[in-house]
C-alpha cells in the first residue's frame, strides 16, 4: 500500500484511539475525510499520476477511506453509548425516597351546607337551577310583586349597576326565569350568592348565600308546603325536629309564613343557640302570589305553588356553632379545616 496512505491511516487510527470525547471523534471526520481533509488531498493529487499507478492508488485510497470512516464511527458510537449510560445513571429513580405531601384542600362550610340542603331537596324530587348574579331590576323586584316604592329597592339597600341592572338581592330571580321558561310541574331549588348593602358585623355581610325553592303544579296547597319543609327540617336537623309556622309577610307570597324548628341543641328546653326560647327561625315561605305566577305566563286558575327561601350562612352558623359570619369569608385555614 502506498506509503502516504499507510501513514494517514496510522495517524487516523492513533488519533481515533486518543479521542476522548464525541466532539473530538467528530472533528476527526473533518480532519481526514472532509473537503479539505488529508485523505481528500491525497486523492486530489492522483490526477498527476500515470494511469496504472492511479488505479491501484485509487483502490488503496478508497479502501483506506472506508476503514478510517469505520474507525471514526466506532469511536463516535462508543462516546454516544457512554453519554447515554451517564444520562441514564443520572436519571435513576430512588423508589424508596418518601413522596412529596401535597396538602389537600377542604370544602368550605358554605359549600358543605349548600350540598346538605341540596341533597335533601333532591331526595324529594327537586332539581337545582342556577342563574346570573348580575340581574335585571325586573327579575329581581318587579316580577316578584315588589311595588315601585318597596323599601328593598332603595339604593341604600341594593347594589345598582345601572338604573335597570343590579346585583341580585335574593335568588328568587332564578325562579322567575324558570317560571318564564318552563311549564308546570315545576320543583326547583336555586342556591347561590346574593348581595345587599350591609355594613359587615357578626351577623351581616354584603355578600351572602341563599337557597330558595319553588313548586308549581295543579292542586298545590299550604299542606304541601308544610309537608315538604317539615321533612326538610327533620332530614337537616335530626328526625326529632319539630316545626312551627308563624304568619309573616312577603310581597311575593300570600299567605306567607316563617318556619321555626325546635332547637337541635337543647331539644326545646332553651339554651344559648335558641336564646332560651327552644325554637330557631330557619326560613321564610308562602303560597306564590298570583301576580308572580302571571309574570311567568302561568294560568292561575289551573295552577298554584309554594316557595321558600333560607339564608345559608344562618343555617351553617346555627348548625356548626359559628358565632361570627365574618369567619366564613376570612378563609383562615385553621377555621376552614374544622369542617370536614
Ligand atoms: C327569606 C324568605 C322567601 C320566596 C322567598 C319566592 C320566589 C318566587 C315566588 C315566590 Cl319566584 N316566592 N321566594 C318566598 C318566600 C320567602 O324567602 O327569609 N329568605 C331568606
Amino acid at each position: 500500500m502506498n506509503e502516504i496512505i499507510r501513514r494517514i491511516m496510522e495517524e487516523a487510527k492513533s488519533r481515533a484511539e486518543a479521542a476522548s470525547s464525541l466532539e473530538e471523534a467528530e472533528a476527526l471526520r473533518i480532519k481526514f475525510l472532509g473537503k479539505k481533509g488529508e485523505l481528500t488531498d491525497v486523492l486530489k493529487s492522483m490526477k498527476d499520476m500515470a494511469p496504472e499507478e492511479r488505479k491501484s492508488f485509487g483502490q488503496a485510497a478508497n479502501e483506506a477511506k472506508g476503514i478510517i470512516e469505520e474507525m471514526i464511527n466506532e469511536r463516535r458510537a462508543f462516546f454516544k453509548d457512554m453519554q447515554k449510560k451517564a444520562e441514564l445513571a443520572a436519571q435513576t429513580i430512588d423508589v424508596t425516597e418518601p413522596g412529596k405531601v401535597t396538602p389537600l384542600g377542604t370544602k368550605h362550610l358554605i359549600s358543605i351546607t349548600i350540598d346538605e340542603i341540596t341533597r335533601v331537596f333532591r331526595s324529594m324530587g327537586f332539581s337545582v337551577s342556577e342563574g346570573p348574579e348580575v340581574e335585571t331590576v325586573f327579575n329581581n323586584f318587579d316580577a316578584l310583586n315588589a311595588g315601585p316604592n318597596h323599601p328593598a329597592r332603595d339604593i341604600t339597600d341594593t347594589f345598582y349597576i345601572t338604573d335597570d341592572v343590579l346585583l341580585r338581592t335574593q335568588t328568587s330571580s332564578v325562579q322567575v326565569r324558570t317560571l318564564q321558561s318552563q311549564k308546570p310541574p315545576i320543583a326547583i331549588i336555586a342556591p347561590g350568592r346574593c348581595f345587599r348593602c350591609d355594613t359587615p358585623d357578626a351577623t351581616h355581610s354584603p355578600m351572602f348565600h341563599q337557597v330558595e325553592g319553588l313548586v308549581v303544579d295543579e292542586g298545590i296547597t299550604m299542606a304541601d308546603l308544610k309537608g315538604v319543609l317539615d321533612s326538610f327540617a327533620k332530614q337537616m336537623f335530626g328526625s326529632d325536629t319539630k316545626t312551627k309556622f308563624r304568619p309573616h309577610h312577603f310581597p311575593f307570597t300570600e299567605p306567607s309564613a316563617e318556619m321555626d324548628v325546635s332547637c337541635f341543641k337543647c331539644g326545646g328546653k332553651g339554651c344559648r343557640i335558641c336564646k332560651g326560647s327552644g325554637w330557631i327561625e330557619i326560613l321564610g315561605c308562602g303560597m306564590v302570589h298570583p301576580n308572580v305566577l302571571k309574570v311567568g305566563g302561568i294560568d292561575t286558575e289551573k295552577y298554584t305553588g309554594f316557595a321558600f327561601g333560607m339564608g345559608v350562612e344562618r343555617i351553617a352558623m346555627l348548625k356548626y356553632e359559628v358565632d361570627d359570619i365574618r369567619l366564613l369569608y376570612e378563609n383562615d385555614i385553621r377555621f376552614i379545616q374544622q369542617f370536614r
